[in-house]
């Protein structure tokens, strides 16, 4: 599992206090614990700042960088922030994100051809969020076959199925699920990510859906989330679907994981 941490981001009220601060220390700290906590990026998000989201976006970047050595997931919708934030961050970052929407499309695609990023692709378009898993598939197939023809690599493209509370409507977990599999199915060579902490909104004892969520979704082939890793309970769950699925040969990381007591 590709684990992109979530925790830096601005819709977050103890985030949004410590960039109106300018507080290094607080946003480094939860840069850090979430890489030693396993993340393989680091999503940094500044939407709250409606008119100044690069400025603050550059100002996320080069502190998170600044202690860690895992590669940044640059969460906006703007493509204008997006490429501010693309020119101080050190090394290749992940983009997110991509959607089929046309003017988004258009304007996100050349800062990933032009720098080679991952990119996370929403299955989105300009006729709305998808409801069914046969919208999302529609649109998933869509963006494979327009990113592919924009001459990108689809094992750097992560889509996205974007998920939607069960408390709202009892269908979005099966649908998200389905729509999950369907991509999985295509062997495009694109991985599935998603925000899956969404399943849980409205819902008591959130990480307890969204354990249950996470393992459900592995089984039905995401290879990526975007989540809060310092959840002991869903990072060791993921460990031991990994074994459970052979994505993890001989238990090498799971016993590892084991014996630096990482497990609960
Ligand atoms: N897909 C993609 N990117 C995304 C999302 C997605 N980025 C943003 C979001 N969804 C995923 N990130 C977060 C970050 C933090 C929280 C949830 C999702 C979070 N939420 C608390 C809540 O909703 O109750 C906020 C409470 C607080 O203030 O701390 O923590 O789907 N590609």
């Amino acid at each position: 599992m590709i684990i992109i941490g979530e925790l830096i981001n601005s819709t977050r009220k103890a985030i949004k206090r410590a960039i109106d601060e300018q507080d290094v220390a607080f946003i480094q700290d939860l840069a850090v614990k979430q890489e030693e906590a396993g993340a393989d990026y680091i999503d940094v998000n500044a939407g709250a700042y409606v008119h100044e989201e690069g400025k603050h976006l550059i100002w996320l970047v080069e502190t998170v960088q600044a202690v860690v050595s895992k590669p940044l997931t640059l969460d906006s919708p703007d493509p204008k922030a997006l490429e501010a934030a693309m020119k101080v961050h050190k090394g290749v970052p992940m983009i997110n994100s991509i959607s089929a929407e046309k003017e988004r499309y258009n304007q996100v695609m050349p800062l990933v051809k032009e720098s080679g990023a991952q990119v996370i692709a929403l299955c989105m378009s300009d006729d709305g969020m998808p409801e069914t898993a046969d919208e999302r598939l529609e649109v998933a197939k869509r963006l494979l076959s327009d990113l592919d023809k924009d001459g990108i690599d689809l094992t750097n493209v992560f889509l996205d199925p974007l998920i939607k509370p069960v408390s709202v409507n009892g269908e979005y977990g099966p649908q998200a699920l389905d729509a999950i599999e369907r991509i999985a199915v295509l062997g495009s060579g694109a991985h599935i990510t998603s925000g899956l902490s969404n399943i849980s909104f409205g819902l008591p004892h959130r990480a307890l859906l969204n354990q249950a969520f996470i393992v459900l979704a592995m089984g039905r082939g995401m290879d990526s989330a975007i989540v809060d890793p310092l959840d002991k309970k869903k990072m060791s769950l993921v460990k031991a679907v990994e074994v459970i699925l052979n994505l993890d040969p001989y238990a090498m990381n799971y016993l590892k994981a084991s014996r630096a007591g990482r497990l609960i």
